[in-house]
């Protein structure tokens, strides 16, 4: 079993040997933000990885034409709840599939609408800044349209202060990897292991 696992470790790592890696934290100290909002240029094979910092966001696919929309059979990382004061964070890694334009939100009641938005390959015709602006122009899911206000938002305090949450995010990470497996053309999970990563510098005071 061992050998096994170690051999497609070594077979993995083989035929990717010259695939780039992408980092992009979600959330944290910058606000509602994806850092970097975009990967201008992945090749097939490359892998992005997304480090959840606090509070609690999604990475999840969409289309240009429905910025904010969950994409049909799109990928979603599930809410990755993040206690301001965690020392670690779960990630969530996809591998780039095409090198079509790929497209993504946080799903978090408002985030979008606020410009939460993430791009892979985008054109000179659908750029990352008509994509965020489309989503800034969205109206929030479920909020009446006439609400204009920007206090609608109800999750500016962190649900859990577990100094354990971290452990069963990634593992959730890994479940809702899994079960959103099935290929779409574009990309497909990557290997969810090393789930956790240390994440330094978070500092309470500057979440929101
Ligand atoms: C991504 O983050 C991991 C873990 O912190 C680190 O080992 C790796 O060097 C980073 N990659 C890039 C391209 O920054
Ligand atoms: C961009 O849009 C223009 C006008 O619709 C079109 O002529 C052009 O072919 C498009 N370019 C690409 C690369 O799709
Ligand atoms: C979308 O909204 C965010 C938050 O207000 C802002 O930072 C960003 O510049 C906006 N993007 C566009 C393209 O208007
Ligand atoms: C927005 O909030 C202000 C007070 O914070 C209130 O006076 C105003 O009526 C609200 N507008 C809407 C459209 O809810
Ligand atoms: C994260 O956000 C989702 C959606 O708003 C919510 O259902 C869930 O309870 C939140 N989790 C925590 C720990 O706050
Ligand atoms: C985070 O803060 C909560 C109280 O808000 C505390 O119970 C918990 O132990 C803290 N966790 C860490 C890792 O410091
Ligand atoms: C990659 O995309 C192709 C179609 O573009 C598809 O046939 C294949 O199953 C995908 N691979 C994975 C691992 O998702
Ligand atoms: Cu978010």
């Amino acid at each position: 079993m061992r050998f096994a696992l170690a051999s497609a470790v070594l077979a993995t790592f083989a035929t990717t040997v010259s695939a780039a890696s992408f980092n992009v934290t979600v959330g944290g100290p910058n606000g509602f933000v994806f850092s970097p909002n975009q990967i201008p240029t992945a090749a097939v094979g490359d892998t992005v990885s997304f480090l959840f910092l606090p509070k609690n966001h999604t990475v999840t696919q969409s289309t240009f034409a429905a910025p904010c929309q969950p994409m049909a059979n799109g990928m979603d990382s599930g809410f990755q709840p993040v206690a301001a004061n965690a020392t670690s964070a779960p990630s969530f890694t996809i591998t780039v599939n095409a090198t079509t334009p790929l497209w993504f939100f946080c799903r978090q009641t408002g985030h979008c609408e606020q410009g939460m938005v993430f791009a892979i390959n985008p054109t000179a015709n659908k750029t990352f800044a008509a994509f965020q602006a489309a989503a800034n122009a969205s109206s929030p899911n479920g909020t009446p349209p006439s609400s204009t206000n920007t206090s609608g938002s109800t999750t500016t305090t962190t649900g859990s202060s577990s100094p354990t949450t971290s452990t069963p995010d990634a593992s959730s990470a890994s479940a809702s990897a899994s079960a959103s497996a099935k290929p779409n053309g574009a990309v497909a999970f990557g290997v969810q292991a090393g789930g956790i990563l240390a994440v330094v510098g978070f500092t309470a005071g500057l979440l929101l």
